[in-house]
């Protein structure tokens, strides 16, 4: 067994984090996988601030491990998301889809330890001198907003100019996509895609089954025209919406069809019109198991990867 400095920063068991799914990552799966040793995090999306709490309180209730809250910028309630974490005693901070900057000195004031994802170097290092705790390196492989770069690109590339550490994040869902992260100079890795299966995780089973049927290209980007690209598993909405993008439509147009889809995905299971966020490792994300199960797996995965290429490798 290795001490990673994430787990000892975090106390957790294992550098595994699970992603931030708007509507999906509440306190069911995000109690589990805190149980199994991980570090789950409860997705504020674009969710009003008191059911953000209350999934707060139903995760104290099931776990007493650490978990933590990620704060999605583009919420209109991100600012009093913002602040309820700090009255709610909430360990972990990570945020996505924007710069948190201004909201540094509240959060460390409150003991709070800051972990903001990003998806270009420049603002790695500005989170850095920012004061963040560790950064969440998140390559477009992922699923939902992405950035440009890839993991293998951005992940050795922020390794070099930060001094933190580094969660990388998109491309992860097996021991072998660990393996790499590690060769590429991560601390740990955030996994999304492959939670989606877990047996505690809510969604609608209709979300599942497109997920287990999933093929390496079927994966697509919407929204690059609004500068909101989202990755999702194609389906009606997302060939529609790139035929308006091609057509021109208005960028508000777009985000007018966009609103609501990812409810009806996760919730109602509706095929034709949900939005189906996911990454492109849909394709190797197959089976049905308990957060333990992924999480022991990932890690034994990991080391027999790990010690068989250390044995095959020679100069
Ligand atoms: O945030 C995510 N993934 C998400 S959020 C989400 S909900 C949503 N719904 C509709 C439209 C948009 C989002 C679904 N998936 N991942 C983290 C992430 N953060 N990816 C990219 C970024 C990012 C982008 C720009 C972080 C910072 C950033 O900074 C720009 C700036 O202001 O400097």
């Amino acid at each position: 067994m290795v001490a990673y400095k994430i787990c000892e920063m975090l106390d957790i068991e294992v550098p595994i984090f699970q992603g931030g799914m708007a509507w999906v990552a509440e306190h069911n799966l995000v109690s589990a996988v805190s149980n199994a040793g991980g570090l789950g995090i409860i997705a504020a999306g674009n969710a009003p601030t008191e059911i953000v709490r209350e999934e707060i309180r139903k995760t104290k209730e099931k776990t007493k491990k650490p978990f933590g809250v990620n704060i999605m910028l583009l919420s209109p309630y991100a600012d009093e998301i913002a602040h309820m974490v700090c009255e709610e005693g909430v360990k972990v901070v990570t945020t996505g889809a924007g710069n948190p900057g201004k909201y540094f000195e509240l959060w460390k004031d409150a003991g709070i330890k800051v972990i903001p994802v990003v998806p270009s170097v420049a603002l790695a290092k500005r989170m850095e001198r920012y004061g963040a705790d560790a950064v969440v390196v998140e390559g477009c492989e992922s699923g939902g907003h992405i950035g440009e770069l890839t993991t293998m690109v951005l992940v050795p590339q922020i390794r070099d100019a930060v001094n933190i550490p580094v969660i990388a994040a998109g491309g992860i869902a097996d021991g072998r996509g660990v393996a790499a992260a590690f060769m590429l100079g991560a601390d740990g890795v955030q996994i999304g895609t492959r939670f989606l299966l877990a047996h505690e995780c809510i969604i609608h089973s209709n979300y599942k089954q497109k997920v287990k049927k999933a093929k390496d290209i079927d994966t697509q980007v919407t929204g690059r025209v609004t500068g909101h690209p989202v990755r999702v598993l194609r389906n009606k909405l997302s060939r529609e919406f790139l035929k308006l993008e091609r057509e021109g439509v208005s960028p508000e147009k777009l985000d007018e069809l966009g609103a609501g889809t990812l409810r009806k995905a996760v919730i109602e299971g509706d095929i034709d019109t949900g939005s189906f966020m996911a990454g492109q490792v849909a394709g190797m994300v197959s089976k049905e198991q308990s957060c333990e199960e992924i999480i022991k797996e990932l890690m034994e995965e990991t080391y027999q990867v790990i010690k068989t290429v250390g044995k095959n490798i020679s100069c």
